[in-house]
């Protein structure tokens, strides 16, 4: 037994000096174009190390984004995007990134190597900022809705090269409906428009913060004007959010919506136009707006139904339209605000 044992250790030393003969032929192979840091060390056993790159580059960060930008992830059947990624080469030293491409079959079948270059960037997404990125790619439009994969090849100046695979993207081809419409009295009287009082419009998915207010992330609260207009005479009063200049409607409310009766205004009047602006926040699939600063005081109106329909100019996370169908307020008539 112990015979036996002794010729399993020697084997095993056998066969690390066999990995070891292999391994200096890889690294003879390939010190053509190789960079590698050596060491030597007399002062003890003599030793002596080679150390150079073997390891290809890696994307740090990677996302795909639709065309229109926004949020990123999310991509439609026919819609366009990109894909983004920013790199870092490891070694001993780093020979360094030098070429990148991404496979991305799964949403079009001809993109299977799309260079990721710097051209066009930097590219910032979801508040990460992105160094590389492909040109600009279009979705098969029989892509079916889901998670779907691509994949990354990074090269180094050594010419290591790595896949990550299995990165992924969401598909969505379903646009996004208004669902609901909610008013809540946050001042000193339920009825009347007042300072902090809110609208809530909820849509059936998340929303892209930037088809509400062009550049907005949603990350924080954006600026707006609510303006009321008084009905003429007898007539029910409306209210419209509009841009925080107080010159157009945002798309959330390309119409005005039409309150219960004609008791909430007793003349035009706005809520953010001066003083404390009126604010937009997002929550998932929710929009609140948030009243400012009235430039004159509301009257207190009467109970009733809400209908809200949002503009065609809004789209979801991947770029599909909204539909232009209205929501009906839910629960009980009610006074609003
Ligand atoms: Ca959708
Ligand atoms: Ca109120
Ligand atoms: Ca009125």
């Amino acid at each position: 037994m112990g015979a036996g044992g002794d010729l399993a250790t020697a084997g095993r030393g056998m066969r690390r000096g066999a990995a070891l003969v292999a391994a200096l032929g890889v690294a003879g192979g390939a010190a053509a174009g190789a960079l590698a840091a050596f060491t030597a060390d007399v002062t003890a056993d003599a030793t002596f190390a080679a150390a150079p790159d073997w390891t290809p580059p890696t994307a740090t960060v990677h996302t795909v984004q639709k065309a229109e930008g926004g949020v990123p992830g999310f991509v439609r059947p026919g819609g366009g995007y990109r894909v983004l990624a920013s790199f870092a080469d490891t070694g001993n030293p780093a020979s360094g990134f030098a070429a990148a491409s991404a496979d991305t079959t799964s949403l079009t079948a001809a993109a299977s190597a799309s260079a990721l270059t710097t051209a066009g960037g930097p590219t910032t997404a979801g508040g990460v900022d992105y160094t590389h990125r492909s040109g600009l790619l279009t979705a098969d439009g029989g892509t079916p809705a889901g998670a779907r994969t691509y994949a990354i090849t990074a090269t180094d100046a050594d010419a290591n090269t790595g896949t990550q695979s299995g990165l992924t993207v969401t598909v969505d081809g379903t646009a996004p409906t208004a669902q609901d419409i909610q008013t809540v009295n946050a001042g000193a009287i339920a009825g009347r428009p007042e300072a902090g009082d809110r609208i809530v419009f909820t849509f059936s998915e998340p929303v892209d913060p930037q088809s509400i207010v062009a550049g907005w992330t949603g990350d924080a609260p954006t600026p707006a004007v609510v303006r009321f207009t008084n009905g003429f005479l007898i007539a029910a009063d409306t209210v419209g959010v509009r841009n925080a200049a107080n010159s157009a409607a945002l798309p959330l409310t390309p119409a005005d919506i039409t309150l219960p009766n004609g008791g909430y205004v007793n003349g035009d009047l706005t809520f953010g136009a001066s003083g404390t602006a009126s604010t937009v926040t997002v929550s998932g699939a929710t929009v609140t707006v948030t009243l400012g600063t009235a430039s004159g005081t509301a009257a207190t109106g009467g109970a009733g139904t809400l209908s809200w329909t949002p503009g065609a100019a809004l789209y979801d996370r991947a770029g599909n339209a909204a539909t232009t169908g209205a929501a009906t307020e839910s629960g009980a008539s009610d006074a609003e605000f």
